[in-house]
């Protein structure tokens, strides 16, 4: 970038992409917001102080090696031949499962693309997932079950704006993508009603015309009693149900169990406060439901989302215009992260890897026989909990995550981690999880990459270099070429990401996300591409199922589900429940924002959130340390007083390492389709520390 040059690009951190153009001056860039269709001009904190870290003195500039039990600075050379050697090594005394690879939802298209085709075509191993795991595969599995399709929002977010009645189901978006308070705003002004759900008042909370507090992990039951006041109200949508969808009659056999008083027991929510909700979201003419990770985040994540997809069905809100059911997806490229292939289970275009047909279309792309792809590997956790095992991987390759912070259980994720014979992290900061590894590869951050980004709405965004990476720094696609490359794969992993994005174009055609039509001109041109895009000339879809769904009859189907408690409730010994969650000027695990010195002063440290009731009978006051006993693990934080929280309940961001990790309590249980752990409830002992 030249003195005075500004470049438009967007946010690196959450999916809301907010729009931002860089401006270099005397060698320092500066972020200023710009009007996008997604933040209309607004940044949070976050996004304002994004370029603080592009020349922060801990950035990594050179490999680094470890040698006598520390990591030294080496040459890429050095660096680069002892990662083939001994992948290849541990593959020749192993298998070639027995080296692992961990994305990232962060990562642009192109290099999520290039992973998951590096660990099928480079590596032939079948062990590759990501952190989306951990993030938003409830929603994913719930709505390709019903809709056949998983794209987060369906429509645009300026839908939201013009809702009616608008229900957020444990989403605290004033926290969490913050400019998003600009349509809720926009929804209040036209006297639209707005409903949480939220064990705690959040500042999202405090906006709502109607806050229902439930008791954490309950949603389900909420969802199946809207439904059932809607039946019994006579509010249903039949013709659309007749013409629309299929199911409804297990579905309506199953919701007649949850009566309000009922539900009112099993949530905590007033039968009053049911009523208001369901009625307000069937008497509107737009309504839309938006559900996020406090309703996703559980061991019945899949059948939670199932139970309010089921309610919009039934509202007939799906397809009609202005309303609709949306998942809020939440990194960066949490939405294309899902789509390219490094998922276990995977192929490009959201295609399933044990698909005969899925396989050969994605093989002749890639030069290879499509007998010599993998099988579907094992899910995030499961993959983590057995690194070093004797079944379990020898080696893992790790893009884009920190799970020594963010993974649950993480005592025993580190210790897994601990014992592999190596561990390679490609990161630009030594995150906890890099601090552990055998190789550290230093790589470009977002400001000097070019690629493109999905975000929360479907909608492709352009990502912009306006420098280049700082020291010996490179970009992960170049670590995946010159990786490729020693392990005897020449072609077919290009560093340039324009061509890496032609080749995706291409694997992408046919299949559910199809971006064939998408080019980064077209991106430019407007504001983004909104995939399903088969041709260059043709439309792009910012509206889906507006006439059809993704399912084989076009309909959508409806499945009964049941609601069942948490996988650990409070008990005698462990009497609290905990749930864990974001603050606003942190980010995910923290490698980032807590070395900024803003987000620092803004949010310093761990906390543990409690109703003052809770604390006169604990005899603590603020601020004053706390420990917290799960049966996997202890954490010791202050406290912070709040009435905003249920007294039965205390919540942990989930930002820090050490002392105040909340992840060393969280439980591992796993929702069985999505294999979603159980981040957002489990049972916990508090005392004064
Ligand atoms: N500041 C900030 N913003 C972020 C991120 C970040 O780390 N920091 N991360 C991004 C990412 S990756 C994601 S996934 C999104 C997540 O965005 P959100 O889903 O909005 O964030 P969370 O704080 O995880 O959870 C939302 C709310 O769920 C509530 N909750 C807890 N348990 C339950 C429950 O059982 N039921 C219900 N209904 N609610 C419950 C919590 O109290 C919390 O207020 O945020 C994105 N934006
Ligand atoms: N208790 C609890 N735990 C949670 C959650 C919760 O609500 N509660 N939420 C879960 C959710 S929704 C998520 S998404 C996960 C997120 O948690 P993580 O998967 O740990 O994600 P990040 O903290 O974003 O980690 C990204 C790491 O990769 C690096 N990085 C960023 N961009 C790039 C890149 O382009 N290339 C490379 N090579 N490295 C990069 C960063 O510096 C950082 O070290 O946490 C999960 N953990
Ligand atoms: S809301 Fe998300 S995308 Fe927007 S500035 Fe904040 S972190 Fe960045
Ligand atoms: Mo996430």
């Amino acid at each position: 970038m030249t003195d005075g040059e500004r470049v438009e690009t967007h946010c690196p951190y959450c999916a809301l992409q907010c729009g931002m153009t860089l401006r270099a001056s005397n060698d320092l860039i500066s972020v200023e917001p710009r009007d996008f269709p997604t933040n209309r001009g607004g940044l949070c904190q976050k996004g304002w102080t994004a370029a603080d870290l592009l020349d922060h003195p801990e950035r990594i500039t050179t490999p680094l090696v470890r040698r006598d039990g520390e990591l030294r600075e080496a040459t890429w050379d050095e660096a680069l031949t002892l990662v083939a050697s001994r992948i290849k090594d541990i593959q020749r005394r192993y298998d070639e499962n027995a080296v692992a690879v961990f994305g990232g939802g962060g990562l642009t298209n192109e290099k999520s693309y290039a992973l998951g085709k590096f660990a099928r075509v480079a590596l032939r191993t079948r062990n590759i997932d990501y952190n989306g795991r951990f993030c938003m595969s409830s929603a994913a599995a719930a709505g390709i079950r019903a809709f056949g399709i998983d794209r987060g929002l369906p429509f645009p977010l300026s839908d939201v704006g013009s809702a009616d009645t608008l229900l957020l189901v444990g989403a605290n978006v004033a926290e969490t993508m913050p400019p998003f308070g600009r349509w809720l705003a926009d929804q209040k002004a036209r006297g639209g009603t707005l409903i949480v759900v939220d064990p705690r008042a959040t500042p999202t909370a405090k906006q709502a015309t109607l806050h229902l507090q439930p008791t954490p992990g309950t949603d389900l039951a909420i969802a199946n009693a809207l439904l059932h006041i809607a039946l019994t109200e006579g509010l249903l949508d039949k013709d659309y149900l007749a013409e629309r969808t299929t199911g409804f009659d297990d579905v309506r056999r199953t919701v007649a169990n949850y009566w309000p008083a009922r539900v009112e027991r099993m949530t905590g929510v007033p039968v009053a406060d049911l009523e208001a909700a369901a009625r307000a979201l069937a008497g509107a003419e737009r309504a839309i439901i938006l559900t996020a990770r406090g309703a996703e985040q559980h061991a019945k994540g899949v059948d939670t989302v199932t139970a309010f997809i089921n309610l919009a069905l039934a509202l007939g809100l799906p397809g009609r215009p202005g309303s609709g059911y949306g998942c809020l997806t939440g990194q960066g490229n949490g939405q294309g992260g899902r789509e390219h292939g490094q998922k276990a289970d995977q192929l490009p275009g959201y295609r399933k890897i044990d698909d005969p047909a899925a396989r050969e279309h994605v093989a002749g792309v890639w030069g290879v026989d499509a007998a010599s792809l993998p099988g579907p590997g094992v899910s995030a956790y499961e993959l983590l909990d057995s690194l070093g095992t004797e079944a379990g991987p020898k080696a893992m390759l790790l893009f884009g995550s920190n799970p020594v912070v963010s993974a649950p259980r993480a005592g025993r994720v580190t210790e897994r981690i601990e014992s592999l014979e190596f561990l390679v992290v490609a990161d630009f900061l030594l995150s906890e999880t890099a601090a552990l590894a055998d190789v550290v590869l230093p790589t470009a951050m977002w400001a000097e990459e070019n690629g493109t980004m999905t975000n929360l709405e479907g909608r492709v965004l352009r990502r912009h270099a306006v420098r280049r990476p700082p020291g010996q720094a490179r970009t992960d696609l170049s670590i995946l070429h010159e990786l490729a490359a020693r392990l005897g794969v020449e072609r077919g992993f290009p560093e340039d990401p324009a061509e890496v994005f032609t080749e995706l174009r291409r694997a992408s055609a046919g299949g559910v996300a199809d971006y064939h039509g998408v080019t980064w001109e077209r991106i430019d041109a407007a504001d983004g591409v909104f995939w399903p895009c088969p041709d260059e000339d043709g439309p792009d879809t910012p509206r889906m199922f507006t006439t059809r769904f993704g399912t084989p009859d076009g309909r959508a189907r409806m499945v009964p589900v049941e609601h069942r408690a948490a996988a650990e409730e409070p008990d005698a010994d462990y009497p609290y429940y905990l749930t864990t969650g974001r603050v606003l000027a942190q980010y995910q695990s923290g490698t980032q924002t807590r070395r900024v010195s803003a987000l620092r002063k803004a949010a310093p440290h761990a906390f543990v959130e409690l109703h003052p009731d809770l604390a006169a009978r604990l005899g603590v006051a603020d601020g004053e340390r706390l420990t917290v006993t799960s049966r996997r693990g202890e954490v010791t934080a202050p406290a912070r007083l709040s009435d905003a929280i249920r007294a039965d309940t205390v919540f942990m961001p989930f930002h820090w390492a050490g002392a105040g990790r909340a992840n060393s309590l969280t439980n591992d249980a796993l929702d069985p389709t999505s294999r979603m752990p159980e981040f957002k409830v489990c049972a916990v002992r508090v005392e004064r520390a």
